[in-house]
This record gives C-alpha cells, structure tokens and sequence, in this order.
C-alpha cells in the first residue's frame, strides 16, 4: 500500500507579503493527518524543509529572493522525486513558488518513469509569467511557465523534458497580466476563467481534463492556490480577488478528481494564517484535500488510490 506524504515547505520567497510560512503548521492543527488517517491512508509526516543552500539575496534585485527561491526549488524538488517513489505526497505551503520545486521534480520522476505529466492548476492567476516577463517581480507568478518550459529561468534546474502545454489545464482565472495573457494567446494550455464556469459549470471541462489525463494514463498533479477560492470562504491569502468558486464548486472539483483516481500529487498553497479567521481557511483547505482522497458526505469512503 503506498502511503500518503506530507511535505512542509514554510517557505515565504516567492512574493513580499509574509505569512505563508506559517501554512505547514495551520494544516497540521486544523487535523490534515487526522483526517487522512480517518479516511484509511497510512500518511508519513516529513516535517518541515528547508531550502537547499544559495547564494545570498540582493534587496534591491528586481526579482525578489531569487536566490532563495533557487535554494528551495532544488530542496523540493529533489524531495519530491523521492516521495513519488514511495507514496502520493501532498505539499504544504507555502507560497505558489513552491510549484516551481514540486511540480519540476514530480515531473522529473515520471519523465523517468515515461509516464505523461499533467497538471491541473486551480487558481485565480495564471502563474504564467517568467522572471522576465514578471512586472512585480514576485516569483509565485512563474511557475506554470517554469514546468511547461518558457525561457529566462536563469539559475532555476534544467527541466529535461517540459510539461507540454496541452497537458496543462487552469480553472477559476480572474485576474492575469497583460503579459501572461498575451503569451498564453499562443498556447494549447486549456484556461477556463470565471464566465465560462458560469456559462457551462465546473464539471464539464475538468471532465474533459481528466479524460485526457486518463486516455494516456498519465501522472496528475493538482496544484490548489487559495485563492481559487472566493475570498467569502477563505480570507487567509494575501491577494483576494473577488469572484472565485464557491465551496461547493470546489468539493466538487476534488470529488470529480478522487473519483477518476488519477491525482498522484497535490499542491496546497497560499494559505496565510496571519490574516485567517479563526482557523477557518486552513480548515477549508483540509476539508478540500480529504474529498480529493475520498471524503464522502454519504457513500462510505472511496479510496483515491491503494
Ligand atoms: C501577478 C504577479 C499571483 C498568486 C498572485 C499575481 C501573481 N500576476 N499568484 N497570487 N498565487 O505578481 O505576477
Ligand atoms: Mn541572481
Ligand atoms: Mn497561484
Ligand atoms: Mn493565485
């Protein structure tokens, strides 16, 4: 039986607005564990990393902690391989960077393997900037352009082989760049913004996502930002933005993903607890990951995985 791992990545470099370091241990005091171990799984507690070493930081840089961004993208990475081997592991954050370890090295596991990697991106931004391209040099708004093999990721690991763009699907966009939306104009990423949820549900293109996912038997991972959600429901990140799903859009997003039994790897990111509400976010995101791995309100437990 594999087990579930989680992995705390306290990390806070990938934007100016602190807080997120704190994210690892919200998810632990609002029962993660419990409520995995409730559900059957066998989970191992990693604990907390730490970037791997870098080179000091310059403040006045305009990409902010590169560096330190670099340090921990090598740590999670390397880290996340070897999770892979042993079991589904489940990242905490953390800010969005932490994607740029996470999603590279379970990519690099099932390059290895010669598996297709996808990626589900549940976000508010697209993340789809380069340190080039990024006017608020903040670098939680790189990542799926870092895994899918946009250029200008100097210092960053090599990805030996790019998720490809029509592997990439992002659900909830509302607020992206002038810049993101221009390269992304060109791309075979499937991007749903808020008004086409409306216009057909939330079902319909995840369906057709996990269809594909299935069709090549491929490895998922979902990446979860806080803010996918309407701030209404969870207050503890740093950028609200108005109009995103709602709880019951999201519960489903995670049923639909348990039920194909594909998710290999989870991301849960962005969560700031200095700005929650009594723990009330942290709890969301653990409700969210439990129906991902087969939380039922009345069927008895469905495993995502054995
Ligand atoms: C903006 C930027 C972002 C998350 C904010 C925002 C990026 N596109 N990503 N919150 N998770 O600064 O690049
Ligand atoms: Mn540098
Ligand atoms: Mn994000
Ligand atoms: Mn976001």
């Amino acid at each position: 039986m594999r087990d579930i791992i989680l992995i705390g990545a306290p990390m806070d470099s990938g934007k100016r607005r602190k807080g997120c370091l704190m994210g690892p241990d919200a998810y632990r005091t609002a029962g993660l564990t419990e409520a995995l171990t409730g559900l059957g799984y066998r989970v191992r507690d990693w604990g907390n990393l730490a970037p791997a070493e870098h080179a000091p930081d310059d403040p006045e840089a305009r990409i902010y902690k590169h560096h330190e961004t670099v340090g921990w993208t090598n740590r999670l990475w390397r880290t996340g391989q070897d999770a892979m081997a042993k079991g589904l592991p489940i990242f905490l954050g953390g800010d969005h960077a932490l994607s740029l370890g996470s999603v590279g090295g379970v990519n690099a596991y099932s390059t290895e393997k010669n598996q297709p990697q996808f990626l589900l991106w549940l976000d508010a931004h697209t993340d789809y900037h380069t340190p080039e391209t990024t006017d608020s040099g903040n670098l939680h708004g790189t990542p799926v352009g870092y895994v899918t093999g946009r250029k200008g990721f100097a210092g960053f690991p090599k990805i030996e082989r790019p998720i490809p763009e029509e592997n990439v699907c992002i659900l909830g966009l509302r607020s992206v760049d002038a810049a993101e939306r221009e390269a992304m104009q060109d791309t075979n990423i499937h991007a749903y913004d808020m008004r086409r949820i409306d216009e057909t549900g939330i079902a319909k293109p995840l369906a057709a996502f996990l269809n594909k996912v299935k069709k090549a038997n491929g490895a998922l991972h979902v990446s979860l930002d806080v803010d996918f959600l309407d701030p209404a429901f969870a207050p503890a990140v740093g950028t609200t933005v108005p109009g995103g799903a709602t709880i019951r859009e999201a519960h489903l997003v995670m049923e639909m993903i348990c039920d194909s039994g594909l998710m290999s790897s989870l991301d849960l990111v962005e969560l700031n607890p200095f700005l929650d509400e009594r723990g009330r976010t942290a709890q969301v995101m653990v409700d969210l990951a439990a129906s991902a791995l087969g939380r039922r309100v009345f069927d008895r437990p469905t495993r995502a995985f054995s």
